[in-house]
């Protein structure tokens, strides 16, 4: 029987599961190459991780691999029930929640590599989490999608360590009990952009897509829909940042302001940024995780969904 050591955590209601033990050895390229390892010859044990019985298509995925550069604590990997993230705002704070749990590391601030760059993440003394994040920045404004069912649909493709399509002007109510309507809305601008061959500046895939709406208690409330059809429980680490990189390009926020970003179901980010040269920003988001369970998944030989449910 095979076993995968994990310890589950959630940010803000979104669940992450970092693997600390069980997974197959990707070797020691960079964390792109270790993703393109899994992906390619060992995808199941994503699957198994991650899909039900054992998992939900809430559940994000963290590999806690060995870094490559010695000065960083940790090399991470993210993953869904679709497939693969870049990088993951959520998910880094739940791993850095998650390492300082395990007495890994102490507050302060710590070095993450990911498939996209390296963060930096401060484990603050009342244990919320600030991540530096990659850089980011807007890529395309003001994009007209005509969106079968739908009509036109005008927004901004943003990179904020995954590519986001972001959508201030939708028509929808952004609330919890309206979930259905707005991830059939967010699922056909998915496709839509997909059909239409819209991409990010890299060719990458526009997987997120968030909508925004006016907050009682914040500067924004938005609605992420994530690769694989579930919505960010979280305000999205990569959301909030694509987002500061919009409000950045446009003037709306300075340098070093809060942006106090809401989900759909309450929680909240602060977000801020420096600017680099060439129009890009660094984001920080700090947010804060909670430990949910430490366990240790078995995988039968003769359960005939050990690899998880795909359909
Ligand atoms: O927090 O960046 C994030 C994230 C991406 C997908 C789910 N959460």
């Amino acid at each position: 029987m095979k076993s995968i050591r994990v310890i589950d955590s959630h940010t803000g209601g979104e669940p992450t599961r970092l693997v600390i033990d069980g997974f197959p050895d990707l070797g020691q390229g960079s964390m792109a190459e270790r993703r393109r390892v899994l992906a390619e010859r060992f995808d199941a044990w994503r699957a198994a991780a991650v899909l039900e019985p054992r998992g939900s298509d809430v559940l994000v995925g963290a590999l806690l691999c060995e870094p490559q550069d010695p000065s960083a604590c940790a090399g991470v990997i993210f993953f869904n029930n679709a497939g693969y993230l870049g990088m993951c705002g959520h998910g880094t704070i739940g791993l850095v929640a998650s390492l300082a749990h395990l007495g890994r590391i102490q507050p302060g601030t710590h070095r993450i590599e990911t498939p996209v760059g390296t963060v930096e993440a401060t484990l603050h003394e009342d244990r919320s989490v600030s991540v530096r994040n990659v850089p980011a920045y807007r890529y395309r404004k003001d994009v007209q999608l005509e969106v079968p069912g739908i009509g036109r649909v005008v927004g901004d493709i943003a990179w904020g360590g995954n590519w986001f399509f972001l959508i201030a002007d939708h028509g929808q109510r952004v609330a919890g009990d309206n979930l259905d309507a707005l991830t059939t809305y967010t699922c056909a601008v998915k496709q839509a952009l997909e059909d239409q061959g819209i991409r990010g500046e890299d060719g990458g895939e526009i997987d997120h897509i968030e909508l925004f709406a006016e907050d009682a208690d914040a500067d924004s409330r938005n609605f992420v829909l994530c690769p694989g059809k579930a919505y960010d429980r979280s305000p999205c680490g990569t959301g909030t940042s694509a987002k500061l990189a919009c409000l950045a390009a446009d003037g709306k926020l300075a340098a070093g302001e809060p942006w106090r970003q809401a989900s759909v179901i309450g929680s909240q980010f602060e977000g801020r940024f420096e600017w680099l040269e060439g129009g890009r920003i660094v984001p920080t988001i700090r947010g804060r995780a909670h430990m949910s369970a430490e366990a240790t998944l078995l995988l039968q030989e003769d359960d005939p969904f050990a690899w998880g449910i795909r359909l």
